[in-house]
Formats: structure tokens, C-alpha cells, sequence
């Protein structure tokens, strides 16, 4: 298989827990609008951008809104956000993930942010992390959201690498599927009977360094 020249890295479940944070937030946004808000559905959200979260939130309680109304509900939802996330920490990065971001680096291979958030910029800030991307690919300039490939390999031609030299490390489903698409390889963060479609699942970056990824992705 081709050598591995570049990583491609999902922000959210993969680099930092922001997922509690989006919860806590959409939670009170749907519960002011009188809709029932658990985990379950924060978990079909993960990957998902702000307005197609906040459309399938309105669409699970049964609500209708028109473009202005969803505008102002979403930045609403993301001022919560914004608040909680302002008050991060860099020891909420998840475990090895600066070890592996710093062995890439030593070791001459590319690293770029894939993420849907349009908040990446001031969450890598505020973990210490900005420096650890050589390309960072977010929200604020895709148009496509996964499963389209657009971000990952928005990536790749920001690194200028080809895509089979790419791996991709992702916690979604969508993210997984986007990678495919994009003919990249791709490493799930999480449950592999959720991320069957991956080339390789481990628990978190702590289970992964550069001689186990050319072992089993090479
Ligand atoms: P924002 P990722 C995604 O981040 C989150 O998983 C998803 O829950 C969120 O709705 C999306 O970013 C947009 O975030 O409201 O900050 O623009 O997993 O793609 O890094
Ligand atoms: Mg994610």
C-alpha cells in the first residue's frame, strides 16, 4: 500500500471532547422550545454542521422555522457554546493526542485540521494546539459537509499530497464515509460496530503511534 506522508485529523472526539459541550448547549435551546433533548440524539449530531444540527432538532420535535428564525436560533446555540468553550483548558486535549501530533511532526509527515466546526480556530487556541497544524480546514470554508469528501481533501491539496498518501483519523460516520470518498485511508476513533467501514478502530489516540499506523496501514 502507498506510504503514509500526511494525517488528516477530526477535531471534535478525536483531538478534544467538545461533543459535551454542544450538548449542554443544544440541550437548552431545544428544551426552550419545548423539545425533548437526550444523548441519543446529541450522538446523531457528532460531525453534523450547526444548521443541519439545529433542521434535524426542530425536525425531531415537530417545529417548523423559516431562515431568519433558524439564523438566530443557531448563533443563540452557539453563544452558549462559545461561553463554555472560552474556558477550556489544554488538559481537556484527549489522551495521546499532542504525543502523536508531535511524533508525526519529528518524523517529516504532514498535519492538517478536517473539522465541520466553524469554532476550530478558537478551540485549538485555547488547548494549546494551533502550532501542531501545518493546514486547517474547517467549517469557515467548506461548503459540503460529510459525507462529502470536500474537507479531507481540501486538506490533502492544502499539504500537497495525494490522497492515497493520506490517513484520516475520525470519530463519525459520516467522517469515515467522507474519507472513503476521498480515497483516503482512514483510522475510527471509537466503536468499531458503529465504524465497521474504517481500515483500523482503536479506542483513541492513545492506542496509536507511527510504527503501529505503517503496520497496519501500510
Ligand atoms: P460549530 P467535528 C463538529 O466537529 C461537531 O462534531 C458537531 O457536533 C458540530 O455541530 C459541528 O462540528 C459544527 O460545530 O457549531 O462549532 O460550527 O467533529 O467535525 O470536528
Ligand atoms: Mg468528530
Amino acid at each position: 500500500m502507498s506510504e503514509i506522508k500526511a494525517c488528516l485529523f477530526d477535531l471534535d472526539g478525536v483531538i478534544v471532547d467538545t461533543a459535551k459541550y454542544h450538548f449542554k448547549a443544544w440541550k437548552r435551546l431545544a428544551n426552550e422550545l419545548g423539545i425533548d433533548f437526550t444523548e441519543k440524539e446529541n450522538e446523531q449530531l457528532k460531525g453534523v454542521s450547526r444548521v443541519e444540527s439545529l433542521q434535524l432538532i426542530l425536525k425531531w420535535g415537530g417545529l417548523e422555522k423559516n431562515d431568519s428564525e433558524l439564523q438566530n436560533l443557531a448563533t443563540l446555540k452557539n453563544t452558549w457554546y462559545v461561553d463554555m468553550i472560552n474556558k477550556m483548558k489544554a488538559d481537556e486535549i484527549l489522551p495521546g493526542a499532542r504525543e502523536l501530533l508531535n511524533e508525526l511532526r519529528a518524523n517529516g509527515i504532514k498535519i492538517a485540521l478536517g473539522s465541520a466546526s466553524k469554532n476550530s480556530e478558537a478551540i485549538l487556541f485555547k488547548i494549546n494546539l494551533y502550532d501542531a497544524f501545518d493546514a486547517i480546514v474547517d467549517g469557515t470554508i467548506v461548503s459540503k459537509s460529510k459525507p462529502d469528501p470536500e474537507v479531507f481533501l481540501k486538506g490533502a491539496e492544502l499539504l500537497g499530497e495525494k490522497p492515497e498518501n493520506c490517513i484520516v483519523f475520525e470519530d463519525a460516520v459520516a467522517g469515515v464515509e467522507a474519507a472513503i470518498s476521498g480515497g483516503m485511508r482512514v483510522v475510527g476513533i471509537g466503536e468499531s460496530q458503529t465504524l465497521y467501514k474504517a481500515d483500523w478502530v482503536v479506542s483513541g489516540l492513545d492506542q496509536i503511534n507511527l510504527k503501529k499506523l505503517q503496520n497496519q496501514l501500510s
